[in-house]
């Protein structure tokens, strides 16, 4: 029997494998960035000094394919900032060093240095880039990151794929900023409230569409702290991607991202073109413990069918009805994870430390940053790498087992709302409590959704709590963060230690990113300490600052001890006080001369 040339060629692609075939068409792309500093004036309110790539800002959209490698040429040309990038969503599963988080995987890069990263990317979807070095990315130092999927299952559905973003903005640059939040002077810890709102990084973004095309919309919140409502009047999204994972369709006429999600769906253009649409994206108030009266909390965008015609002014809306993503079901189908390997809580709260600032707590602990980076404790401490004890008292540290459920409940004693990310995954999101629920309580009867819905950052109601569930398939160190960037610098942070001793087998740490540490004079081996010969000595290890004395604990009274002592004691001794951190004779003597005054009950 012979075969014809053709069936030869039908039979030789059905035998090869499908990796095989895709890496044929996979690309190596090169990006060399430059990051400087540029000024901009997005809102129209403000010039500022921004973080820019390559001497422009906003920042380039990158859109890849699935399957690509990625090389990123870092070179931090900032002159007065170290610095770092990480890809929010992206699994680096095998490139775990990738990942970005100083002290985490990486040491920080100083000025005039530079880094590569250098990574596969096997996922499809929305995602985005920014700095993950203290405090940076709202300053300019965040985009978006595409990863285009020729096999994207909705794909004849729609004409044209765009994406843009939304974010909050502030007119003051962050390192001034934090200082004043991480305060005595701010004990209740709130929040620097943003400026404006950006749609596209402008107040003025406009997108030409056509009558009765569909287009695939992918938007991501890349601020720093608001949640943000977003709407398109006349017209209804179809969403079809949460955080990189596709779902059923499902309709929606308004939804919700919080800092760091995403949200693709698909909008059809009407058939009549006189007339532009305004697309509306409005801060979420509830965050602010102050709204100033000049905030204008909202920014609009139009769908411009006709440029000739007028853009149209948003109407209001009378409440806010977003869309709930916990009824979203994932496009594969993968079904719950019915039970748990481990399980663990993580229990949020803010409190204030001996300083007198205001810091945020998982089980009593303020997350402080390693001495070693927590990757590299890892790869240097051997079999102690699988006790979370080397890891230091102040990481917040899980050891996980290869292939293990695993189920994190997350519990809020604070009546704010906190969007969580979890780097290295995505997960099911198993319960959700609504606001005031309080504690998860795990020996009640759950009905957990059959088919969950995933996604990599997701958000806690005000006094309430969530439970997530993943398989723990990805060895690295991934932290698990609240993303608003205030939160994560007073330590809201986890640290998961993914099957440590395989990582130790299979992850070479490039010589560039060593050369880094030398260069930031930081710690590459021993324990959280630094510690190479015992590794269960954690003398030295950073801590966070001491707790207040016992009785002293009410952020109320701190406030009180300091507007009294500013008013009897004078500006000269608030000087004095803000060059140093309280110690407990001074908070002492402040407590008894306010008992004195009869100041407090
Ligand atoms: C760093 O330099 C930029 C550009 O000169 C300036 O705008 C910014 O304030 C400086 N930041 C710090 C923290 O010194
Ligand atoms: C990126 O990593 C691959 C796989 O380890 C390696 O072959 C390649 O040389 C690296 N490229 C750069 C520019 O570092
Ligand atoms: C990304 O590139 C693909 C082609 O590779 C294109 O079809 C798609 O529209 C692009 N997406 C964006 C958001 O630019
Ligand atoms: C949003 O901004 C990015 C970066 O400037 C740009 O590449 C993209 O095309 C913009 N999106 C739309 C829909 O215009
Ligand atoms: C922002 O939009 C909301 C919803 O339409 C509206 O209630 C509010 O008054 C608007 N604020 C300003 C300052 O326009
Ligand atoms: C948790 O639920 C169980 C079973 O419903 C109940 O008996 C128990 O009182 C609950 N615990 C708390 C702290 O609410
Ligand atoms: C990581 O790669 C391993 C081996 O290919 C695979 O089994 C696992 O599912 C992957 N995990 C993630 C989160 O991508
Ligand atoms: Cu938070």
């Amino acid at each position: 029997m012979a075969l014809s040339l053709s069936n030869f060629l039908v039979c030789l692609l059905t035998l090869l494998p499908k990796g095989l075939l895709h890496s044929v068409d996979a690309a190596t792309v090169t990006h060399d960035f430059n990051v400087g500093w540029v000024r901009a004036n997005p809102d129209g309110m403000a010039e500022r000094p921004v973080i820019g790539i390559n001497g422009q800002w906003p920042l380039p959209l990158l859109n890849f394919t699935k399957g690509d490698r990625v090389i990123v040429n870092l070179h931090n040309q900032l002159g007065n900032q170290s610095t770092s990038a990480h890809f929010h969503g992206l699994y680096q599963n095998g490139t775990n060093d990738m990942d970005g988080p100083v002290g985490v995987t990486q040491c920080n890069i100083p000025p005039g240095h530079s880094m590569t990263y250098n990574f596969t990317v096997d996922q499809h979807g929305t995602y985005w880039y920014h700095s993950h070095t203290r405090g940076q990315y709202p300053d300019g130092w965040r985009g978006q990151f595409i990863v285009h999927d020729p096999e994207n299952p909705y794909r004849g559905q729609f004409d044209e794929e765009v994406a843009f973003t939304v974010s909050d903005w502030y007119h003051d640059e962050m390192p001034g900023l934090l200082a004043g939040f991480i305060n005595y002077k701010n004990p209740t810890g709130a929040e620097p409230v943003p400026k404006s709102a950006l749609m596209n990084d402008t107040t003025d973004f406009t997108m030409a569409v056509e009558p009765g095309k569909t287009y695939f919309f992918r938007l991501t919140n890349i601020g720093a702290f608001a949640g943000q409502y977003f709407w398109i009047e006349g017209h209804t999204m179809k969403i079809i991607e949460v955080d990189g994972v596709y779902t059923e369709p499902a309709e929606a006429d308004m939804i919700y991202l919080t800092a760091a999600q995403r949200y693709s769906f698909l909008v059809t253009a009407k058939d009549d073109s006189s007339s532009n649409f305004a697309m509306v994206s409005s801060m979420d108030e509830d965050l602010f413990d102050v709204v100033p009266p000049e905030l204008n909390p909202n920014v609009t965008g139009w769908l411009m069918y006709d440029a000739s015609a007028p853009k149209p002014t948003a109407k209001f809306v009378d409440a806010f009805r977003p869309f709930d993503d916990f009824s979203l079901q994932p496009e594969d189908g993968l079904e719950l994870f019915d039970h748990a390997d481990y399980s663990f809580n993580l229990d949020l709260k803010m409190d204030n430390l001996g300083d007198g600032a205001n810091y945020a707590f998982f089980n009593d602990i303020t997350y402080t940053t390693p001495v070693v980076p927590t990757l590299y404790s890892v790869l240097t401490t051997g079999d102690k790498a699988d006790d979370p004890t080397v890891y230091g008292a102040y990481t917040n540290s899980h050891v996980l087992k290869k292939n293990d459920i695993i189920e994190l409940i997350l519990n809020s004693n604070d009546p704010g709302k906190h969007p969580f990310h979890l780097h290295g995954h995505n997960f099911q999101l198993v319960h959700r409590g609504a606001a005031g629920a309080g504690f998860y309580n795990a020996s009640r009867e759950h009905s957990f959704p059959a088919t969950p819905m995933r996604r990599d950052t997701v958000m806690v109601n005000p006094n309430s709590n969530f439970v997530i569930r993943f398989r723990a398939d990805n060895p690295g160190v991934w932290l698990f963060h609240c993303h608003i960037n205030w939160h994560l610098d007073t330590g809201l942070a986890a640290t998961m230690i993914e099957i440590p001793l395989e990582l130790q087998k299979t992850l070479s740490v490039p010589e560039d990113h060593l050369d880094v540490c030398r260069a930031s004079r930081t710690h590459t081996s021993g324990n959280a300490a630094g510690n190479t010969v015992d590794l269960l000595d954690l003398n030295g290890q950073n801590t966070s600052p001491a707790p207040l004395p016992a009785g002293f604990t009410a952020r109320g009274i701190v406030a009180l001890v300091f507007s009294c002592l500013s008013a009897f004691l004078g500006i000269g001794m608030i000087a004095w006080y803000g060059s140093a951190p309280l110690g407990a004779a001074e908070l002492e003597s402040a407590k008894r001369f306010i008992a004195k005054a009869g100041g407090t009950k």
